[in-house]
């Protein structure tokens, strides 16, 4: 079974950049909706209930074809929002973070600076169209900037992930309204670097 992890903070913790209200949303409403859905579409098939998250998206061809579709919905939406959770952190200060070490010569080597990174990675999560997801994944050895549809996983195209926005209308709509471009500049605030470069460093060794 595909379990809802807690928030690794509180549900306010990320004001003012992300409010309460919409924590709770979306948390507790949208992303315990996919894990139920998950597990209720993955009743009986012991094989895939048991497997890893990651381990699920990377083998969707497993999966019935009449419960694929849904299961590549929901799945996403699990993994998605699990990661999600992580690479954000409280920021009281509001100071300005950067990325360190090995992932800011990286992000140097493949875009120039930091201010680029975060303007291609901004433009690309404004840009897309409908709900989806803006990533970061390392490609080749590259980092990459990218977008995908609705819930749609990079690890189900064997990209890593090591950054990720969520652009729903779900994830900022009840404070930004129609404003995504707000919302995108308040999420630079609230980036665990931390966790960003734990993850590349995860995929960099591999
Ligand atoms: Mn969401």
């Amino acid at each position: 079974m595909f379990i809802l992890p807690d928030l690794p903070y509180a549900y306010e913790a990320l004001e003012p950049f992300v409010d309460e209200e919409t924590m709770h949303i979306h948390h507790d409403k949208h992303h315990a909706s996919y894990v139920k859905n998950l597990n209720d579409l993955l009743a009986g098939h012991d094989d895939l209930l048991n497997m890893d998250i990651n381990e699920l998206l990377k083998n969707l061809d497993k999966v019935p074809e009449e419960i694929r579709q849904k299961v590549k919905n929901n799945a996403g939406g699990v993994a998605n929002h699990n990661m999600f959770w992580e690479i954000m952190e409280p920021n009281p200060n509001s100071e300005i973070r950067n990325p360190k070490q090995n992932l800011m010569i990286q992000i140097q080597k493949d875009f120039g600076n930091f201010d680029t990174f975060k303007e291609k990675f901004s433009a690309v999560a404004l840009g897309h169209f409908g709900s989806g997801w803006a990533w970061v994944v390392v490609n080749d050895g590259k980092l990459e900037i990218s977008d995908s549809s609705n819930q749609d996983s990079t690890i189900s195209y064997s990209l890593s992930p090591i950054l990720c926005l969520d652009v729903w209308e779900h994830a900022y709509y009840l404070k930004y309204k129609n404003m995504r471009a707000e919302y995108i500049a308040a999420f630079w605030s609230i980036v665990n670097w931390k966790e960003v470069e734990r993850r590349f460093g995860e995929v960099s060794r591999i």
